[in-house]
């Protein structure tokens, strides 16, 4: 179809006209995205239940009933992913978990793995 603003504008060296939408053929450079990490709570004989529930509140912000599931779940099955989180503050979980145990004289033990 030919519109007379086009036969006017013949000249232009821009083909596109107000009502070509057409497609965006940009390429999107490909992001990284940062691995993430799963920090994983280990069951054991010794480790109190209540101190594995305060743990997961004080440093998971878990609440009282979601502690009490997933130290359960622990408990069971021997290990339990509790987050999943940047390398950095997996890292930190850990070092918390691990320093908050050994100072109170558990055996609780914290990891984390690459998801
Ligand atoms: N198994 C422990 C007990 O019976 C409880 C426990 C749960 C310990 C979870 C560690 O990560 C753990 N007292």
């Amino acid at each position: 179809m030919t519109r007379f603003s086009e036969v006017l504008m013949s000249d232009r060296d821009d083909d596109q006209t107000d009502d070509d939408v057409g497609v965006a053929t940009k390429t999107r450079p490909k992001t990284q995205r940062p691995p993430l990490y799963k920090v994983l709570l280990l069951n054991d004989d010794y480790t109190p239940m209540e101190f594995v529930v305060h743990i997961l509140e004080r440093f998971f912000g878990m609440t009282h009933a979601q502690s009490f599931e997933v130290m359960l779940v622990v408990h069971k099955k021997g290990v339990a992913v509790v987050g999943v989180f940047s390398h950095e503050v997996a890292e930190t979980k850990v070092a918390q978990v691990m320093d908050f145990a050994r100072r109170h004289q558990h055996p609780l033990q914290c990891t984390m793995e690459k998801e």
